[in-house]
């Protein structure tokens, strides 16, 4: 590990950090794809080597040292948990946004630069509703970001399919520009999409169930719709989702979005991970403070609406 920090701490990392290129970049019809539809799947962005150390954290300790917020946005009113962060430091979770096949991909189909906005890792448990339909530009419009320029990879941590409640996404709905989303208290406080335009969109677009497997990702537009159904399968559903926004996007909101303004990004070289040149553990790992319906925190999930 003292690798790494002897390397952060040096000029020569940052002299060389422009020219580190990942040996896996999208292609130009992927990069069309995207466009096109809103979202691409990249099968195998991770090899199974690279993803198991964090599967086996997560089995270690599924209670990620105590950082899950109970989250409520999904249909029956009853929890998911998220651990979010915002902070990349040396640890596995601060490595993996900032490997260069994450950052080329994400700045090729933004077309400038980014920074990391955050990161989360979803478990949806068994008998859990799953996410209602939702576009993650609603709430990063209410943080300030002016443009609909931010973007998620998402990587599967366990298999991710349609029993257990996989990322489901509406083909181009990232072409329907923002929706207007209403807090519904009387749903859990689910923020949702208005009627009908919902529905007009699900009846003219297709839903696509993104069925991936461990250490294949899926990059998608802040514009498109998602959400997942119930998990009816015995064993929880793990995705991690890596956002990130343009630099030229930086919220124009400051109070309350201090996690979300502009840092550098030091772009690491795609073989960091298999190299094991991170520091493992989520004991070292900074999470974002974690958040309920009673304790909202200073967080990425904090609406003022919320607490009236
Ligand atoms: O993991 C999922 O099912 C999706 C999570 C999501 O869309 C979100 O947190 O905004
Ligand atoms: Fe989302």
């Amino acid at each position: 590990m003292n690798q790494l920090i002897n390397l952060s701490a040096s000029n020569v990392l940052i002299d060389c950090e422009n020219q580190i290129k990942t040996s896996r970049p999208l292609s130009p019809s992927q990069i069309e794809q995207y466009h096109q539809d809103g979202f691409i799947i990249i099968p195998k962005l991770f090899d199974a080597d690279e993803i198991e150390p964090l599967q086996k954290l997560l089995e270690q300790d599924p209670d990620l040292k105590g950082s899950w917020t109970q989250r409520n946005t999904n249909k029956a009113g009853d929890n998911f948990r998220v651990s979010v962060w915002t902070e990349l430091g040396d640890t596995l979770l601060g490595v993996i946004p900032r490997i260069a096949r994450m950052i080329d991909a994400t700045e090729a189909l933004l077309g400038e630069p980014c920074y990391h906005w955050h990161s989360k890792i979803v478990k949806v448990q068994p008998g859990n509703s799953g996410l209602a339909w939702h576009q993650d530009y609603d709430h990063w419009y209410q943080d300030g970001c002016l443009f609909p320029q931010l973007l998620t990879c998402t990587i599967a941590l366990t298999p991710s399919n349609q029993e257990n409640g996989c990322l489901k996404v509406v083909k181009k709905s990232h072409l329907l520009g923002r929706i207007n989303h209403i807090i519904r208290e009387d749903k859990g406080h689910q923020n949702i999409p208005e009627s009908p335009r919902l529905e007009k969109a699900l009846e003219k677009l297709e839903v696509f169930y993104c069925e991936i497997e461990p250490g294949d990702a899926i990059f998608f537009h802040a514009n498109t719709l998602h959400g997942s159904d119930f998990n009816r399968s015995d064993n929880s559903r793990i995705l991690m989702h890596c956002s990130y926004n343009a630099v030229a996007n930086e919220p124009f909101i400051t109070e309350g979005q201090e996690h979300h303004r502009y840092r550098p990004l030091i772009k690491l070289p795609d073989s960091m991970i298999k190299d094991g040149v991170y520091d493992s553990g989520f004991d070292q790992h900074e999470f974002h403070q974690a958040e309920s319906k009673e304790s909202l925190g200073n967080g990425v999930f904090y609406r003022q609406a919320w607490t009236s």
